[in-house]
């Protein structure tokens, strides 16, 4: 059988009981480790001499072939077209987004070397898996490169609408670049017709009556492969959780208290401030819950280089005090906020003790959080999904709470919702969404797609 090759930016933590607080890492590591394969990123080192040839090792079944990128790489590429550019504009922040010449030519600079120093690893049958934004052009140079094989392409955000894409000034050479693959993936039938949208409106493509894309004179498969979670694993995870120390702790530290949960990366994707906000609301507008409801959000700071995350930061401290200084008691306090992650055992028992799952992104391509809360939960006393409506998630997890995250009465009205709801009402709603993730879990996404890929290449 031909071999896996899966590129990203970054390659998860080798060892597998560390927390790993990317979405990305965490869907691809378990995808891979079941069926081994070749894992190749960035090793997460900055150096002014980098290695002519990628370091390579094996764990496991898996072996990884990392490089690293110079001080103006990281800066230019990573900090700058990847996450100043790419990353606010397929989060519809538009406000956030910044673009230079110079960082886009860092972006294409570091697709071509990444491509360079995969090249010679090789084999003429192999099938290579490129994921997420940072990565776009790298089919192209493959291609440029001498690289015959399948190419496939899985977009783990947004995809924008139309218009907020057209605001990026290469947006015309993205979209080419992203028509080079095989296979384009994307979370949701929106990112899907997003994409149409574009080729369509922009008159670089049209859609064909097999459902296939024919754009730039080639033709290739751009479908939906809403990605999941180890549904089996989180399940066994959270059971042995639910006795371990950790969880007995927390629990204990509550006393009694309903716990509201939030778990994300600090990233002003996320809602977090609006979230906080909700939270107050909720104590303002049904006062029975002070001193009877306590929020915990767990919040790791990631690119903490880019100004905006600095920002957030700061943002999240100032209305967690806020609300803190205004209702906190003696032996209550309404707020827990920590910028920390937690291995993945100890999380799957936080989730199985809350009350409510708070996820509440202003755009986000999935949302794993959302679907890892309902893998955890206790099947006879299962808690409640509060989920924004521009969570990728919220396509598949409709049994959920739907809120607007811009609606701060509706968060507060559906937290209040989700502590009184009764049991037969959460014993519905979560047995319909962990059907759906017990169908699609991680093994099915990666088998869905890897079946799309090994039918290229597609032909009119
Ligand atoms: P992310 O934006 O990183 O992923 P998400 O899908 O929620 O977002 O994944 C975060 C992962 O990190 C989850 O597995 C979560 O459990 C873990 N995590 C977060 N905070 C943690 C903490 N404090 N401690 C331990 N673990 C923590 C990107 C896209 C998403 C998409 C994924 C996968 O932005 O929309 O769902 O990729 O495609």
């Amino acid at each position: 059988m031909s071999r896996l090759v899966v590129v990203s930016n970054r390659v998860a933590p080798v060892d597998e009981g560390k927390s790993s607080t990317g979405g990305l890492a965490v869907a691809v590591l378990a995808a891979l480790k079941r069926m081994g394969g070749i894992w190749f990123g960035w090793s997460g080192e900055v150096t002014t001499t980098p290695a002519a040839q990628p370091r390579m090792f094996d764990v496991g079944r898996l072996s990884y072939a990392t490089v690293d990128l110079t001080p103006q790489d990281f800066e230019e590429y990573y900090n700058g077209f990847a996450n100043s550019t790419l990353w606010p504009l397929f989060h519809y922040r538009l406000d956030l987004t910044s673009f230079t010449r110079r960082q886009y030519a860092g972006y294409l600079r570091v697709n071509n070397l990444f491509a360079a120093k995969l090249a010679p690893l090789l084999q003429a049958d192999d099938r290579v898996w490129i994921h997420d934004y940072h990565l776009i052009p790298m089919a192209e140079a493959l291609r440029r490169v001498g690289f015959g094989g399948k190419i496939g392409f899985f977009l783990h955000t947004p995809f924008p609408a139309h218009e907020v894409l057209l605001a990026l000034p290469s947006h015309d050479d993205l979209v080419r670049a992203l028509c080079a693959y095989d296979v384009v993936g994307f979370q949701t039938s929106r990112d899907l017709n997003s994409f149409r949208d574009y080729v369509t409106r922009e008159k670089v493509g049209e859609m064909q009556e097999d459902g296939l894309t024919r754009a730039f004179g080639k033709v290739f498969m751009a479908a939906a492969f809403p990605i999941s979670v180890d549904t089996v694993n989180i399940v066994r995870m959270a059971e042995a959780a639910a006795k371990a120390q950790q969880t007995m702790r927390m629990a204990a530290s509550l006393g009694g208290r309903k716990l509201i949960l939030g778990v994300d990366r600090l990233d002003y994707s996320k809602g977090l401030v609006q979230r906080f906000h909700a939270f107050e609301r909720l104590l303002e507008n049904y006062p029975e819950n002070r001193g009877r409801a306590t929020m915990m959000q767990l919040a790791p700071p990631s690119r903490t280089e880019v100004p905006e995350y600095v920002d957030i930061r700061r943002s999240l401290e100032e209305a967690a005090g806020s609300v803190n200084g205004k209702f906190a008691d003696i032996d209550w306090v309404p707020i827990r906020y920590l910028n920390r992650s937690v291995n993945r055992r100890t999380l799957s028992g936080f989730f199985r003790i809350a009350r409510i799952g708070l996820v509440t992104p202003l755009r986000d391509g999935m949302n794993l959080v959302a679907k890892e809360f309902v893998a955890a939960q206790d099947p006879d006393d299962p808690g409640v999904l509060v989920l924004s409506r521009f969570a990728g998630a919220a396509e598949e997890l409709s049994a959920a709470l739907i809120i607007n995250p811009y609606d701060t009465d509706e968060m507060a009205e559906a937290m209040q919702r989700g502590l009184d709801m009764p049991m037969d009402e959460r014993l519905s709603r979560w047995r319909e969404m962990f059907s759906i993730l017990q169908e699609n879990d991680i093994d099915a996404w990666r088998q869905h797609y890897l079946t799309a890929l090994d039918a290229a290449p597609y032909r009119c």
